[in-house]
């Protein structure tokens, strides 16, 4: 038999396997047994569920692989334009219960199980929840890809396959105890390697100037050390279309020929170490939210993200139609989530000039009309800037078009705002001072055709200030995309008595189509409806009080109002004011000023950046106030409080269906927008909250009589801060001069002397950027407001239910819809 024969013969066998698919609804019981026992080898049924879950998971991995194939055969038979969301995070939590959602298998799963003797939801349990970003930008990035394939629309998610993910935290003594989050262990079985698609990486070496025989100068980057990058695709299921989009993760590992020099040499040491090193860029994914921390190897993973996700592009662009990249940028768009992925302006220009021979005018207008740049936040802090002997070192060739790039740029400003050397300063992508910087915000801003903000005022505050320069030179690149949650997720999936509760009343199709969800507002003043309501409610309680019993020992009361501050432990996201009014409540109780008290459960969750000095001493605060009054009798009926360890995507689902008052207290002006806001907002909780980021927007949509509004206002905020007095503030109020009596007579540290005094100080400082005692009289008030609201259990109904009908907008399929009409331009499939 020739080769040719055997071709055909495979062909055939696979075309007729594709024409005759025998995995559908029927077999999945049976697909579960074959995994459970054949691909996994297992017998005894009691032992873990961890094989249970495995085996189910192959199952559904299977279903989404054959529409996962069909979703690519379809893109592939016309030319068809795409986008590429480029983002350093993903966080994705676990997968199953969304694909058994987005598939419609969830019943026939459990059907499935029954004959195991177990639920679906135990099983569901032993998935580790994919933690690869840090909070907000990265579960915005995962809503993203839910969203499109809901929608049907050709994007593909281009990320980085951490080995290790999110820490996990524990807390010890009150203390945050960050442990390695080892997320691979036990397999990810959604996952499927393409190592034949791997790409080369470089780093380090020099650029070489050469002629060519026509005299044409040339540029290569050579003596480079080189990183492969090897492909994994995660399916990404659309809600009930049949579509399967591709999130594809990048794992770095060592190339062959390196190995086996030193191997030969005898230097089998050296051989590892490099294998090592290669491996080390992809190793674990930096913890921290809105900063940056100036890490080499942070700019290796940004780089390393960039040019593989570009190099896949373009190889397949090639493979199709040749070198002639004429049309290109008509099919092809890149979303940079941040500046993290932003260096990409330079590679893409580096890949069209020196791999593919354009010439710089050529390769600009493909890079500057397919880039899109997106804005997560304005704190100066967290705005990314590399050295320049830094890039030298690590990325030659790039800093060399960087620079390239700003020579051309510095010339239109100079025609824009002639003679003025100082905007020149300013505007330039390489910021001047002892040791040059590369300003990556600016680089993606000259570099992209769209900048958007991620709320309205945040918008508004880009255009007005961070960026005003750039938007006097190009309005029209700047645009808002205020972001959305996925309901699918965030009401569907993790508020099943509420889904079932809404589809009874208006129907299903509020799930594909969330703008639907506005017709709960004629049933908002239902009495039967409002009883429902409350019953959900009420279970939901039940279980985040099992769950924070089981994680902290700390007994909820269902009956209790539940207050809760989940998110990112940052003082700009003032914890801090929260505690100060926790103890508040805990000095009125001591005092006996308890009429029209109440009762509440508090909840606090979240993780500090384990380099971030007082956000761990604000955990540690949370912790020590929670030990004083959960230990105190006269608190027992009264009030409650807890801080949840390792707040992450799964214990938001637990949450976010069961809270009563949502707690976005931002200094106003800090917090770009905020998505937790939202997810909590459909699930029917109200909010408490400042006029920020999208607090401003959600507050429009749901009327401000269903808000809890107070605090300074943004613009208010500089000159608020001119003349600052805390400490007079303080005088001049007896609740806060009371509450900040217990902090400073070490009641909540007894057996700590001054633990607490660096944060104190910052309260006490006329410098403190966020306002703590500025705001907290208005805070008090506006919680005084909502606990008597409470009271009165069908106005809070009837409010909760208003915040769920009007959460329609802070659907990502709106936000989605939005990019694809005004930034991607794409088609659905
Ligand atoms: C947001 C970040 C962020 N903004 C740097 N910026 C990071 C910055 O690892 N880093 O270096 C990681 C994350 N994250 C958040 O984005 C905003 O604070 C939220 O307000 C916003 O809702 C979210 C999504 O847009």
């Amino acid at each position: 038999t020739t080769d040719e024969t055997i071709e055909a013969g495979a062909v055939c066998i696979v075309k007729h396997w594709l024409d005759a698919p025998k995995i559908d609804e029927n077999t999945l019981a049976d697909d579960l047994t074959r995994h459970f026992y054949y691909t996994l080898g297992r017998d005894k049924v009691g032992e873990s569920h961890l094989y249970l879950y495995n085996a189910l998971a192959l199952t559904i991995r299977d279903r989404l692989v054959a529409r996962c194939r069909a979703t690519r055969q379809h893109l592939h038979k016309q030319k068809t334009r795409q986008a590429a969301y480029l983002s350093l995070e993903f966080l994705m939590g676990r997968a199953l219960g969304n694909a058994l959602l987005n598939l419609d298998m969830t019943d026939s799963s459990r059907a499935a199980l029954s004959e195991y003797c177990t639920s679906l939801e135990r099983v569901a349990e032993a998935e580790h929840d994919a933690g690869l970003g840090n909070g907000g930008l990265g579960r915005l990035a995962a809503c993203f890809l839910d969203s499109c394939a809901s929608l049907g629309l050709p994007v593909m998610g281009y990320g980085i396959r951490y080995e290790y993910g999110m820490f996990n935290q524990s807390i010890d003594n009150g203390h945050q105890i960050e442990q390695p989050d080892n997320w691979l262990r036990e397999g990810h079985p959604w996952e499927l390697s393409a190592p034949e698609q791997a790409v080369r990486i470089k780093f380090f070496g020099h650029v070489e100037i050469y002629k060519d025989k026509n005299g044409r100068e040339h540029r290569a980057w050579v003596g480079t050390q080189d990183v492969l990058a090897v492909p994994y695709d995660v399916p990404v299921p659309g809600y009930r279309n049949e579509v399967v989009n591709t999130l594809r993760l990048w794992k770095s590992e060592a190339t062959d020929e390196f190995d086996l020099s030193e191997f030969n040499a005898g230097s089998y040491s050296e051989a590892v170490a490099r294998k090592n090193l290669a491996e080390q860029i992809t190793m674990v994914l930096y913890p921290n939210d809105a900063s940056e921390n100036g890490k080499e190897l942070r700019l290796r993973q940004q780089y390393f993200l960039s040019s593989a996700s570009l190099q896949d592009i373009l190889r397949t662009w090639v493979s199709r139609y040749g070198e002639d990249f004429s049309d290109f940028a008509q099919y092809h768009v890149f979303q940079l989530n941040d500046t993290h992925p932003s260096i990409a302006v330079a590679e893409l220009m580096r890949l069209l000039l020196d791999e593919y021979e354009l010439d710089w005018d050529a390769a600009w207008q493909i890079t500057s009309t397919t880039m899109a740049y997106t804005n997560h936040t304005l704190l100066p802090e967290a705005l990314e800037r590399w050295s320049v002997p830094l890039f030298a070192k690590l990325l030659p060739r790039l800093l060399e078009i960087i620079y390239e790039i700003n020579a051309r740029f510095l010339a239109e400003v100079a025609l824009h705002w002639p003679g003025d050397h100082d905007k020149q300063r300013q505007l330039s992508i390489i910021e001047e001072g002892p040791v040059q910087h590369v300003r990556m915000a600016y680089l993606a801003i000259v570099g992209s055709f769209s900048v958007n903000g991620v709320a309205a005022l945040h918008t508004e505050l880009l255009k007005q200030g961070l960026f005003n320069d750039f938007y006097q030179l190009w309005p029209q690149k700047f645009n808002n995309k205020t972001n959305g949650v996925t309901p699918r997720r965030w009401l569907a999936h993790c508020n099943p008595g509420l889904s079932q509760l809404i589809g009874s009343k208006i129907g299903a199709n509020w799930v594909a189509d969330f703008s639907q969800i506005s017709k709960l507002r004629d049933l908002a003043g239902d009495k039967a409806f409002q009883q429902q309501w409350r019953e959900v409610k009420q279970a939901n309680k039940q279980r985040l009080a099992a769950f924070v019993k089981a994680r902290t020992g700390v007994e909820f009361d269902v009956g209790m109002l539940f207050d809760v501050q989940v998110k990112r432990i940052h003082e700009y996201k003032r914890q801090l004011l929260n505690v100060l009014h926790v103890i508040h409540l805990y000095d009125r109780i001591v005092r006996g000023d308890v009429e029209q008290f109440v009762p509440r459960c508090v909840l606090f969750g979240g993780k500090a950046a384990p380099g971030y000095y007082m956000a761990k001493k604000i955990i540690k605060l949370i912790n020590n106030v929670a030990d004083v009054i959960n230990k105190d009798p006269r608190c027992e009926q009264l009030l409650k409080v807890a801080f949840v360890p390792n707040y992450n995507v799964s214990a938001m689902e637990v949450i976010c269906p069961a809270t009563d008052l949502s707690e976005q207290i931002s200094t106003a002006g800090k917090e770009a927008s905020g998505t937790g806001n939202m997810k909590f907002m459909m699930n029917g909780a109200i909010t408490i909250g400042t006029l920020d980021g999208a607090n401003i927007e959600i507050r429009d949509a749901v009327g401000a009589e269903n808000f809890f509004l107070f605090g300074a206002k943004a613009e208010q905020v500089e000159e608020i801060k001119r003349h600052y007095n805390p400490s007079q503030l303080i005088a001049a109020d007896e609740d806060l001069a009371r509450v900040m009596a217990l902090l400073e007579c070490g009641h909540f540290n007894l057996f700590e002397p001054h633990l607490f005094d660096d944060i104190i100080a910052a309260i006490r400082s006329p410098n403190d950027p966020w306002l703590v005692a500025y705001d907290f009289p208005s805070y008090v008030q506006q919680q005084q407001h909502a606990a008597l609201l409470y009271h009165d259990q069908d106005a809070w109904t009837r409010m909760s239910i208003l915040n769920t009908a009007a959460s329609g907008i802070f659907s990502s399929d709106r936000t989605i819809q939005q990019y694809s009409d005004e930034i991607w331009r794409l088609t659905p499939m």
